[in-house]
């Protein structure tokens, strides 16, 4: 698993706000929130970037959005909606390197981004 801060709250050295958890997918409240619901979807297993992922991370790369729907679901935001995120590389935004699914929702959400 790579050292990052996704890595560090995988592996419970450091905590987080864990809302979601199976064998492949951890989730877990973003620390800095840019919407009333900001979870951070990532996979256990540390892929670094989108760009990283391999044509065998796409059973995981499902899992992924599919545990970030359902928890949309269970939150009551999938009706008015949701938006899914995910930032690769320096001029995607991205800042950690644990590949990751940000899930905003509870307000209208405003195209395109910055
Ligand atoms: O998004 C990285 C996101 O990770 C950013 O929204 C802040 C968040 N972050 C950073 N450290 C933590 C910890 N320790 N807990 C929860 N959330 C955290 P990116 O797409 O890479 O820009």
């Amino acid at each position: 698993m790579g050292d990052t801060i996704f890595g560090k709250i995988i592996r419970r050295e450091i905590p987080a706000d864990i809302v979601y958890e199976d064998d492949d997918v951890l989730a877990f409240r973003d620390l800095n929130p840019q919407a009333p619901v900001h979870v951070l979807f990532v996979p256990k297993k540390a892929i670094a970037t989108l760009d990283a992922a391999a044509t065998g991370d796409a059973e995981l790369l499902g899992k992924l959005l599919l545990a970030a729907a359902a928890y949309a679901r269970e939150q009551g935001l999938a009706e008015q909606g949701y938006r899914t995120v995910i930032n690769c590389n320096e001029h995607g935004g991205q800042t950690v390197f644990h590949l990751h699914v940000h899930l905003l929702g509870g307000r209208h959400m405003h195209w395109p981004p910055g």
